[in-house]
């Protein structure tokens, strides 16, 4: 049986660490009478924390272990001694992570940024020694508090890739070609339908370094929402996308007829989420090279009344238009036309000095130093120095009383 490597939706069951108890011991050493209490406080449990990493793109790992159990703090003891608190339990999840409370089906919290942390269970507070409860009345004290109850519920992880753009089309149109062609991400490619099972995702970059990210999910086919073929379910994926794109293949290899894969294609998607037919999308006629394509280009704009950016994948195409004699052609034409498309409508800044509406001055025109100060012209472009950021607050070590 093939291992599963992919994994958009899992339950797990998270559980903090109980609270350690607190306890009531008396001093006894030879030669102090009266010693007097000396039981010290628990340590607090550990919480469950689900991390935002761009290092995990699948929840596989929460699949094959779905129990999160954080660690217990541990009971005080004699001579004021403390229990040391439990370790938090930190769980690393993709950007993108969905997180619904099973019992409620409220949602607790969408994990998008890096480094985000999501604390979904707390652990319980650690019980009060009984020297917390000595009074001039009350000198010899029994009392002392259980630690805090751990806090234990069933949630439900959903993965929505977080992308600019999506792919969607039907099998073998050439959605994992485009990708490869425009991005360094690496699909499988061939010539069978569902070659690619999983959700990938590619970096398109720039020449100012901005990007677009964009998503290439498996085809889909008539009558998916009802479950045919690989289903729908993988359009979730492509529900946080700002433009969709559809690749439609021109040459209608296998007899099929592109104007009709369009109208499936839109009808699926709204069958899906009402939502995704209202986004903004472009409509991509891949596969021009062929003859068969120019044949069905006429056709498909006069049925549909779109006209699509006509484009090849292969990498050795240079000049399209003339290659496939679209010199008339109203659209637009290539690999780049598409790209630039796609820039007009996500709008990604540019990576160079993203943060600021002018360029920094010609280095020549910067005030001169000293060497030992850098002047305050420059400080304002040097970024990587984070002068804006305001500090962070040191966390008061609060020890182990509680
Ligand atoms: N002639 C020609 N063939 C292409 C072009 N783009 C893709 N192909 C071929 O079409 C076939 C399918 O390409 P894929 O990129 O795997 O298609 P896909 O849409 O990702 O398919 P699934 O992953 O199965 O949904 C491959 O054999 C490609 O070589 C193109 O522009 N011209
Ligand atoms: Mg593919």
């Amino acid at each position: 049986m093939k291992t599963r490597t992919f994994i958009d939706q899992v339950d797990v069951i998270v559980r903090s660490g109980k609270g350690g108890d607190g306890a009531a011991t008396f001093r006894r050493e030879a030669l102090v009478a009266f010693g007097g209490p000396d039981g010290g406080d628990g340590g607090r449990g550990g919480d469950v924390v689900l991390r935002a990493s761009t290092h995990v793109n699948s929840l596989i790992a929460l699949y094959y272990d779905p129990k999160l159990f954080a660690e217990d703090g541990v009971p005080g003891s004699g001579k004021r001694c403390y229990g040391r608190r439990g370790k938090d339990l930190v769980v690393d999840v993709p950007c993108g992570t969905l997180v619904t409370d099973c019992a409620t089906g409220l949602l607790v919290a969408d994990i998008v940024s890096p480094g985000q942390r999501v604390v979904v269970a707390t652990g319980g507070a650690g019980g009060y020694g009984n020297v917390h409860f000595k009074s001039s009345v009350n000198q010899a004290p029994t009392e002392h508090t259980p630690g805090g109850p751990a806090e234990e519920r069933r949630l439900h992880l959903e993965l929505k890739t977080i992308a600019d753009a999506g792919l969607l089309g039907f099998p073998n149109a050439g959605k994992s070609s485009l990708l490869t062609a425009l991005s360094s991400a690496t699909p499988k490619i061939a010539s069978y339908p569902f070659t690619t099972l999983n959700p990938i995702v590619g970096t398109i970059e720039y020449d100012d370094f901005a990007q677009v990210r964009m998503a290439d999910v498996p085809g889909i086919i008539e009558g998916a929402s009802r479950g045919v073929g690989l289903g729908i379910d993988f359009l979730r994926h492509l529900e946080r996308a700002r433009v969709l794109v559809y690749v439609i293949d021109m040459a209608g290899t296998d007899n099929r007829k592109p104007w009709d894969d369009y109208r499936i294609l839109a009808a699926e998607i709204a069958d899906f989420n009402t939502e995704l037919p209202e986004r903004p999308f472009l409509v991509v006629a891949n596969k021009m090279d062929q003859a068969a394509a120019r044949r069905n280009l006429k056709r498909f704009v006069a049925e549909t009344g779109v006209t699509p950016i006509v484009l090849s994948c292969k990498p050795t195409l240079k000049n399209l238009r003339e290659y496939a004699d679209l010199k008339d052609y109203d659209g637009e034409v290539g690999l780049g036309a598409f790209k630039a498309a796609l820039r007009g409508i996500v709008n990604p800044k540019p990576r160079a000095h993203q943060h600021l509406d002018a360029a920094p001055p010609p280095l020549h025109e910067m005030p001169d130093t000293t060497g030992d100060e850098i002047p305050a012209e420059a400080l304002k472009f040097a970024t990587f120095l984070k002068l804006d950021a305001p500090k962070k607050k040191r966390h008061p070590s609060r020890g182990n009383i509680h």
